[in-house]
């Protein structure tokens, strides 16, 4: 277990008040999910432009759809990590405790934790472009293999904001001022490339927060992160999580024990 926290890290590990922790794909790499951009990385297979726009779903829904339905199957066969479980561990100890991510795998409410804002969509929704009806996973296509409303025939597309699209708004307002009130701001597995998201880490160091990184790979941001925590985040989530449950632990249970 990794203890060799720094001191002004250990400090808001036992005293922080308000916890931001914004994901990015690299926390669920040890689920068995392909990051964007790295090596195996979607990007490297397929332009986004193909298959994850507008442009492209207007092209050929049927196709789009197809590629979609195929990573949800991915998605739903896999389990949160250890880095997913460790943030539910913190935000049991931490009194305003906020994941803010940029996946739409998931995994963060599959491992149990409930203040999540998911800035760019969630593959499990899905929402009829004409009428607004939403659907959930279990949605099929026609005979046609055309994603097409039961009820008003227009097309439903994956709940996900492809590149161009705006974020939605209460989510990302909700993220902004969460960053703004952290008094620790962990960004973890982001490459910290897609705007507006990626300016989160900064808008919470203007505001005072202790940001740290969490990433196996140097970003644009590690050069103005307070800390950069090298490797995979299962592994280092879960030492941070350990400090902070044994730091925070009640004092009066320890005296307890003391005393017999
Ligand atoms: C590990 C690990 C381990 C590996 N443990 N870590 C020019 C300049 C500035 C901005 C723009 C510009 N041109 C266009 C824009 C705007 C654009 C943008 O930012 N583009 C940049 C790429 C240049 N942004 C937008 O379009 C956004 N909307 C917007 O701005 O609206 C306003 C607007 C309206 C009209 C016109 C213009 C603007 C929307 C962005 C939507 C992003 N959507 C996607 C795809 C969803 C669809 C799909 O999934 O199919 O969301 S893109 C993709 O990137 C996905 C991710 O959420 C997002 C971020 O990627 P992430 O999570 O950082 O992944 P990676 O792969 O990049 O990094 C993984 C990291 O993990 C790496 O660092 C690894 O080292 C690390 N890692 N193993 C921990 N074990
Ligand atoms: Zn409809």
């Amino acid at each position: 277990m990794r203890t060799d926290f720094s001191p002004a890290l250990a400090r808001q590990l036992r005293e922080a008040h308000a916890v931001v922790a914004f994901s990015g794909a690299g926390i669920s790499v040890e689920s068995g999910v392909p990051t964007f951009r790295g090596a195996d990385g979607i990007w490297t297979k397929i332009k986004p432009e193909e298959l994850a726009s507008m442009n492209a779903f207007m092209k050929n829904p049927a196709l789009v759809w197809e590629w979609y339905a195929h990573r949800r199957t991915i998605i739903e066969s896999i389990e949160p990590n250890e880095g997913h479980r460790a943030l539910v561990r913190m935000e049991r100890v931490v009194p305003h405790f906020t994941i803010v991510t940029q996946n739409i795998d998931n995994l963060h409410r599959r491992a149990g934790s409930k203040v999540i804002h998911e800035l760019h969509g969630n593959i499990e929704r899905n929402y009829c472009m004409k009428c607004g009806r939403t659907y959930r996973s279990d949605f099929t296509v026609n005979k046609e293999k055309m994603p097409v409303c039961t009820e008003c025939g227009g097309l439903v597309r994956p709940d996900i904001v492809w590149f161009g699209e705006m974020l939605p708004e209460e989510e990302w307002e909700a993220s902004v001022r969460a960053s703004e009130e952290a008094d620790l701001f962990f960004s973890i597995g982001t490459s910290a490339v897609v705007y507006p998201a990626a300016s989160l880490p900064w808008i919470a160091k203007r505001a005072g927060a202790y940001v740290v990184e969490i990433n196996p790979e140097a970003t644009s941001l590690t050069k103005d992160a307070d800390e950069f925590l090298q490797g995979s985040s299962g592994p280092i989530l879960a030492a941070l999580a350990d400090e902070m449950e044994r730091c925070r632990r009640e004092p009066s249970t320890d005296d307890r024990q003391r005393r017999g």
